[in-house]
């Protein structure tokens, strides 16, 4: 693989011809015949499989192609042609693996048999599922026997919701809600935000709602990387008329141009459509203050109207029957000063204006934001801030309008709906109590963080991970790299081999599932599996290809198999059913939830799915009051307080175009320009004078902390970048030894990744 950086400023619009390309230079790298295109045009329809890649909604009524690039990429890599053998794992230790980069072990394609690892040998070394199975029974029952808290059961968000309600079910039949999962260094922002205040902890927009909205406010969410398919919804509001203003530190190429690579006259003619007619380089945690200003410009011109007669650009008559709270927000709001708002937040007074002028005159507008917004310090109170600009003027509950969290994995909304929570009121204890005949614990669980802080301390004996990269994922790697080899049993449930599996406990198992794009076949027949995407619908799921190894097994087998040998005789619960056919799961299901899966079996086969009932969307408001809830911040910061030092930078850990979360496809990112390397510290132009560095020179970062622990990396080559002053960016997984774990979200614990308080250094020197 090429190390040598090229940055070269990308010229040209997301989409277009450089996506076609991309996905056959990637058909290549997974030695897929073209073939393999065949299977894409199945991907997110009726009767196809859900994309492995994003949870973007999937319309009902489907285009011929229902995939984007990176969609593309994700299936190339699940059903790529290389396979991670048994050989492999006895040519090289464990230790020497640790050498390997994310890409390389990824690369070596998917696990073929179920592993054991010895510590004799430093390998993994093949075992049978039945000793498999046994083996890390007998562990896990000896810990349960010690205290059920000590063991730890993490989801990553692309288990489907057959795998993940019986997983959660294992966890409390075990004695323990400790359910991290990915949502928790994600979205959890988000359900701790939006239940206050809206009283659902999920979007409340449908796709509908992009073909009546006039505006769309997108905060902190790269669209053209990470959400491809939504920019159809985007491009065909603007050809509408609609405006889009965006606020991202960076220039996102998918939030400014699009050419859609599955039209052929805009391919053949180069017709692009401009994205955003308003786009604004806020700081790092300079949302709050950003969302201020819109509020604090839209009282003034409602201010104005009052005074003209004129009708009122607040939604008075919402605001009076639906909500609570506006008067306070609306003095704070009013308290506020503009040198104050526009230093914060980094965005000039007249832009904002500007915005809350185009926002006073849409009937409708949708707030869509991401990452940018949930992983800060202050990440719920920006969500929060958020709504309350779309309340002032009545923008939940109408059609065109609405909140729009963009999620992440494929069904990571999906498994918090089906009991993945470590908090016990998230759950419907009693039910389950009542339908499976156990006692269901109700201690609070373990969160991500809360998993890593007692992993640190000694305090956890088991993990077992359904899917998911952890160790990479997470905060201060080196640490919890060094503690969790202390760990009595690690049991990691996967399609690829990856860092995670390189540290081990005592015991150590990796266990080889079947993806979703592959047949799945149990004593019924076929199954079909299920997911929930961004916009709470529900959609099956049929795998079509052969599976990788015929060793595979799949999910719902393998937590069935596990929960039956560890905790079999403890609960009324039919396993081997349920594998033999998993419509008993959502039996299953549906009588735990029957309101929202009232017909389960039935109503999946719809095209297009089922929605889940959204209260919100309604405008019944499932909050303590009965209401919709204006808030009012905590501070204009969302970042950590760094006091007026200004050789401290805020670090944004970012995506790059050719990755999916810890998986690494490749080392382009072509929207940004930046090809070869992904070592790259992105800094403005006049950080790069001010701190005496250099185009291509190779720097050192150190995070700044009070907890007396050195975090510093080094080699990362200065690439001068379109970001604001004292902002850089650099890459996610890498810089995850930078990150403290205490730097997390207030409320909702989701890691601080989007703002890290670091230092810049020539490499080297002393700081
Ligand atoms: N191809 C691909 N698709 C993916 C993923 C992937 O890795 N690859 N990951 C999936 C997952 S799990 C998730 S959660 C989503 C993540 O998708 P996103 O939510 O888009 O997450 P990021 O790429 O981490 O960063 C989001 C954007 O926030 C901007 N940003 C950073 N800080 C701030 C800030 O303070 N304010 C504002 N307004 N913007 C800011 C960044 O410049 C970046 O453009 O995508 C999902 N889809
Ligand atoms: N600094 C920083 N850190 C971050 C973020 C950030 O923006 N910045 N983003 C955070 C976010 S939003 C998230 S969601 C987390 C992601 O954290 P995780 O969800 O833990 O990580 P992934 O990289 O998505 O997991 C990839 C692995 O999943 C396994 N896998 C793939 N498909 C399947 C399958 O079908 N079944 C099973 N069992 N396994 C499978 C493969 O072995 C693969 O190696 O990272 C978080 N960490
Ligand atoms: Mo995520």
């Amino acid at each position: 693989m090429p190390h040598e950086l090229r940055f070269k400023p990308y010229r040209g619009p997301a989409g277009g011809w450089g996506s076609v390309r991309s996905v056959a230079k990637h058909m290549a790298k997974e030695r897929l015949i073209p073939s393999a295109v065949a299977e894409l045009s199945k991907q997110n329809k009726p009767e196809g499989f859900m994309c492995v890649g994003c949870a973007w909604a999937k319309p009902g009524h489907t285009r011929p192609a229902e995939f984007c690039e990176n969609g593309a990429k994700a299936t190339f890599a699940e059903i790529t042609k290389k396979r991670t053998t048994p050989e492999f794992f006895e040519a090289y230790t464990v230790t020497e693996l640790r050498g390997w980069s994310d890409y390389d072990l990824e690369n070596e394609g998917r696990i073929t048999h179920p592993m054991r690892f010895s510590h004799q040998t430093d390998r993994y070394e093949p075992v049978s599922w039945e000793e498999a199975i046994s083996g890390i029974a007998r562990e896990l029952k000896e810990i349960r026997g010690r205290d059920p808290r000590r063991s730890v059961f993490y989801a990553s968000g692309r288990a489907s919701l057959e795998t993940s309600y019986m997983y959660q079910l294992f966890a409390r039949i075990y004695g323990n809600n400790n359910l991290p999962d990915s949502s928790n260094m994600c979205h959890e922002t988000t359900s701790v935000a939006l239940p206050e205040v809206i009283g659902v902890p999920v979007g409340t927009v449908m796709l509908e709602d992009f073909d009546e909205v006039d505006m769309i406010l997108s905060f902190g969410q790269n669209v053209g990387s990470n959400s491809p398919r939504m920019l159809h919804q985007l491009k065909d509001a603007v050809k509408r008329g609609a405006t889009v203003a965006t606020f991202n530190p960076l220039r996102e190429r998918g939030l400014e141009r699009f050419i859609n690579p599955q039209d052929p006259l805009q391919m053949l003619t180069l017709n692009e459509t401009r994205i955003s007619s308003l786009y604004h380089q806020v700081r790092a945690g300079g949302d709050i203050a950003v969302i201020a200003g819109i509020g604090k410009a839209l009282l003034d011109l409602d201010d104005e109207a009052q005074k003209a007669g004129a009708v009122r650009v607040l939604d008075t008559e919402f605001i009076e029957h639906h909500t609570s709270g506006f008067e306070k927000v609306a003095a704070f709001l009013r308290a506020q000063n503009w040198p104050e708002l526009e230093r914060e937040g980094g965005v000039a007074r007249k832009d904002l204006e500007a915005v809350a002028k185009e926002y006073a005159r849409s009937g409708s507008a949708i707030g869509i934001y991401g990452m940018g917004l949930t992983q800060h310090k202050l990440g719920v109170d920006t969500v929060q801030m958020l709504v309350n600009l779309l309340l002032m003027r009545g923008n939940i509950g109408k059609r065109g309008a609405g909140i729009c969290p963009v999620r992440g994995h494929s069904n990571v909304q999906g498994q918090r709906t089906v009991g993945i929570a470590e908090k016990p009121d998230l759950a419907p204890l009693n039910q389950l109590e009542k339908q499976f005949d156990f006692k269901a614990p109700r201690d609070e669980g373990l969160n991500t963080v809360n998993a890593c802080k007692a992993i640190i301390k000694g305090d956890v004996d088991a993990f077992v991970g359904l899917g998911g990269n952890f160790l990479r994922a997470i905060p201060d790697r080196e640490q919890m790299e060094s503690h969790w080899t202390d760990m009595q049993l690690t049991v990691q449930i996967a399609t690829k081999l990856n860092r995670t599996h390189l540290f081990n406990g005592r015991s150590a198992y990796l266990l080889p599932c079947l993806g979703r794009i592959e047949v799945d076949r149990q004593n019924s027949g076929e199954q079909i599996v299920t997911t929930e995407d961004s916009t709470a619908i529900f959609h099956k799921s049929r795998g079509m290809r052969t599976p990788a190894s015929p060793h595979l097994r799949s999910e719902p087998w393998i937590v069935a198999e596990l929960a039956k040998a560890t905790v079999g005789a403890d609960a009324n619960v039919n396993w081997d059913g349920w594998v033999a056919d998993y419509a008993t799961i959502r039996d299953a299901m549906e009588v735990t939830w029957p309101e929202m899966f009232a017909g389960f079996n039935q109503r999946i086969e719809h095209p297009g799915g089922f929605a889940r009932s959204i209260p919100a969307r309604e405008r019944i408001w499932k909050t303590k009051n009965g209401k919709a809830n204006f808030t009012i911040p905590r501070a204009l910061q969302a970042s950590f307080d760094t006091g007026e030092d200004d050789s401290i930078l805020r670090l944004i850990t970012l995506r790059s175009n050719d990755q999916f979360n810890t998986t690494i496809y490749g080392y382009s990112d072509r929207f940004r320009g930046i090809e070869g390397t992904r070592m790259v510290v992105m800094v403005n132009q006049e950080d790069i004078k001010r701190f005496g560095l250099k185009r291509g020179g190779v720097v050192s970062l150190t995070a700044v902390s009070d907890d007396g622990i050195h975090r510093s990396m080094d080699g990362f080559t200065v690439v001068p970048y379109d970001i604001p002053r004292g902002c850089i960016g650099a890459y996610y997984p890498e810089t995850n030894a930078l990150i403290p774990l205490y730097q997390h979200a207030e409320g909702s614990h989701t890691p601080a990744a989007k703002s890290v308080p670091v230092r810049i250094s020539l490499q080297g020197a002393n700081i």
